[in-house]
């Protein structure tokens, strides 16, 4: 195949004897959307001579069920003509996205194409995106290009549902945009439509609904008014609440109540889309007759059930919906939490989408992912999603990232590679999910570092690796010179500069450990110097860029290239006996709650704390959270914002050793503040117990420790 086309068409055959011409025409049906052709005319060049080669537009005749669906085309291209049978407008506007990769033009400024037959149609009805992550919402220019984006990979669904937009959520899902921002909105939606994307607008009213006639009114106003402003496309959210809103019988009463009084009615809308409460195994009741099954049993069999797997985070497999299709009674709409980093936002997600069953298509009903809060840098995993959503069995994770790479930054493809190769892992996270990272890199890392221990020294390996990290020294930059994606760039550049300082250090690491190795002391001091040095500007740039309040820093290689660094400084420090008093010992979190066991703690100087979730938590009887402080610190004072709806259950303690523990006060409302209080100069754990005798929520907004 000369040029590829993307996603992989379903049936695709092209010689390899390209025509040329440079005069084009179109016959056939007259009332097909004007976009497409405008579109068309500036790929193709279009006259009225003789020779005009006839572009015959028709309605698909087959009676095939996947070609009745949206998006559906059949595109035959001969040096006499070209035939573009559809199903819909979308159809259309596919048939000439594939055309445009199709063509290139000779010297002369003349097309030229290769015959071919094609007939495609997506296997997945609704792919897209679902802008879904806490923190800054994307920009109305961001979203703008997502949309165009969406268009030329095939995507026709862009859900929007940013958790920090207080007209999604509470407080203000009641109320009406301000003029601007509805306007906004508008213009949006015609972005949306000029390249066949569904706008689904979704809202979050759990927080604080009101089982009653009164909200549900409130729902179906807003509803209404964002009709007016060209909505045709609903959701609501359930996900991440507590309290009231979970009622599975509520919930499917206001939707069904959506379903008969809004949906149905108004005919040109399409069918409504719900995320669950319980929206992945892990957090679901696994007994019979409980909120899934609940929520299958009453919602109306058109409205659709999103699912984020068997986890928060992590892979989509055939067996895992299956289980959930059984419960909900229907397929669900898969919401993949990738790219998205709002759980881990000092780390970026740069990798390939993997982790989809290719097996899965039937299972499914739509598959959308939840991206970045950078949209530039998002488009590398939705790009994977796209492809994979489109045409499942024909799915290469890694192919489809390089394909990924090369259209996102055709300017410098390489460089941009390797970027996103050594940025891909978001590290030890609450979720549990690691990608993989420096995947060619790992294992002659591994051998070096085996080698360096034995006689001899590893010269190939050592050759290897100062290669890389010289590469990745000069990719930030080879991308900043040639790429002409500032709003890429302006995402990625405190990552850009800790890139390069990580391939700064690495260099210089590998030549510490060669002086190292052949007992040249003098040099080997040197470097070891000269990597402290670096090291030390890489935890400032950690301490300086993207300081935002959950995981604040930037963090670059942190699966293999960073730790393979510091093992080095570790070893020939130790050795050579440079090493500064490096104080190893760290505060932990100590807890026994499930899903807590692998969230972080985060110290900067004398601020011990534990990230926060975004996510309520549940903790049943006897379960606690807390903290074990370094062993050579000691409490100063502790500060907790814990919001729960009771606060009976909660029994705040602090404990010496971890087996005799003594309460705080006994009234946790005064602790459950903002404000510091201090603990027995004693302590070195503190933690709060649910001391009831039933389960309890909270959220982990803040559990902090002043150490000293
Ligand atoms: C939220 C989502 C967030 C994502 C990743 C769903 C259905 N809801 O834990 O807003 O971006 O996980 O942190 C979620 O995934 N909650």
């Amino acid at each position: 195949i000369p040029t590829r086309v993307f996603p992989t068409p379903q049936e695709i055959e092209v010689t390899n004897q390209p025509f040329i011409s440079a005069d084009f025409r179109i016959t056939g049906l007259k009332s097909v959307d004007s976009v497409a052709i405008s579109f068309l005319k500036e790929i193709l060049p279009f006259g009225s001579t003789k020779k005009a080669i006839p572009i015959k537009i028709s309605l698909l005749k087959d009676k095939q069920a996947a070609l009745q669906r949206s998006g559906a085309y059949r595109l035959k291209i001969t040096d006499k003509s070209i035939s573009i049978e559809i199903k819909d407008d979308r159809s259309l506007f596919y048939a000439v996205q594939t055309i445009k990769q199709l063509v290139s033009k000779t010297n002369d400024g003349k097309i030229k194409l290769y015959p071919c037959m094609i007939t495609d149609y997506p296997d997945v009805a609704y792919r897209g995106t679902v802008e879904g992550f806490y923190g800054t919402p994307w920009s109305f220019d961001d979203r703008i290009e997502q949309l165009r984006f969406y268009g030329k990979i095939k995507m026709n669904t862009y859900i929007y549902g940013p958790k920090d937009d207080p007209y999604h959520s509470s407080p203000s899902w009641r109320e009406p945009y301000p003029a601007a921002e509805a306007k906004q909105i508008e213009a949006l939606v015609a972005e949306a439509n000029r390249n066949k994307v569904d706008f689904v607008w979704a809202i979050h009213p759990g927080k604080d609904i009101q089982w009653n006639k009164n909200d549900s009114i409130a729902v179906l106003n807003k509803f209404e008014m964002m009709y007016g402003l060209g909505i045709r496309s609903f959701a609501v959210f359930f996900d991440d609440i507590s309290g009231e809103g979970t009622q599975p019988e509520k919930q499917a009463g206001l939707l069904n109540y959506i379903h008969n009084e809004f949906i149905k009615i108004k005919k040109d809308v399409n069918p409504l889309i719900m995320c669950p409460t319980e929206y992945n195994k892990s957090w679901s009741n696994p007994k019979p007759n409980t909120y899934l099954d609940i929520l299958g049993e009453k919602l109306d069999p058109s409205i659709l059930v999103m699912w984020t797997g068997d986890r928060v985070v992590g892979d989509i497999t055939l067996e895992g919906l299956n289980w959930v299709n059984t419960r909900i009674k229907r397929n669900a709409f898969v919401w993949w939490n990738f790219p998205v980093s709002d759980y881990v936002r000092d780390h970026l997600l740069m990798g390939p989408s993997y982790g989809l069953d290719i097996h899965a298509k039937d299972a499914m009903s739509g598959f959308v992912s939840n991206p970045m809060d950078k949209p530039e840098a998002s488009k590398v995993g939705i790009f994977g999603a796209a492809m994979y959503a489109w045409n499942l069995s024909e799915y290469d994770s890694n192919k489809e990232w390089i394909a990924a790479c090369n259209l996102i930054m055709p300017e410098a493809p390489e460089a941009f590679k390797v970027f996103c190769d050594h940025n891909s892992d978001p590290g030890i996270n609450g979720h549990r999910y690691r990608r993989d990272e420096s995947v060619e890199s790992k294992p002659v890392v591994e051998k070096y570092l085996k080698e360096l221990s034995g006689d001899n020294f590893p010269q190939k390996e050592s050759e290897v690796l100062a290669c890389l990290f010289k590469q990745i020294a000069e990719t930030p930059a080879t991308i900043r010179a040639k790429s002409t994606n500032e709003s890429l760039i302006k995402e990625i550049d405190p990552w850009l500069i800790q890139f390069e300082h990580l391939g700064l250090a690495g260099s210089v690491s590998l030549k510490m450990a060669s002086a190292w190795k052949s007992k040249n002391t003098n040099d080997a001091e040197k470097y070891y110097s000269e990597l402290t040095s670096l090291l030390e500007k890489m935890q400032i740039i950690d301490k300086q860029y993207n300081q935002n309040e959950w995981q604040p820093g930037v963090k670059t290689g942190s699966l293999v290239l960073k730790p393979f660094i510091i093992e080095l400084y570790r070893l020939v420090g130790e050795d050579l006996k440079l090493s500064k008093n490096n104080n190893l010992a760290t505060s932990i979190i100590f807890t026994n709650i499930d899903q807590l066991s692998l969230v972080p703690i985060k110290t900067i100087d004398n601020d011990v704390n534990i990230v926060p979730l975004l996510e309520p938590i549940k903790i049943k009887p006897g379960e606690y959270i807390g903290i074990l402080i370094a062993a050579d610190k000691k409490i100063a004072k502790a500060q907790l914002n814990l919001p729960s709806p009771t606060r009976d259950w909660q029994c705040l303690e602090w404990s010496e050793n971890g087996q005799t523990w003594e309460q705080i006060n006994g009234k946790t409302e005064l602790m459950l503040g903002n404000e510091a209080f201090s603990v027995s100069p004693k302590a070195k754990y503190l933690r709060l117990r649910n001391d009831s005798s039933s389960e309890q929520i909270f959220n982990l907004k803040n559990f902090r420790i002043t150490t000293k």
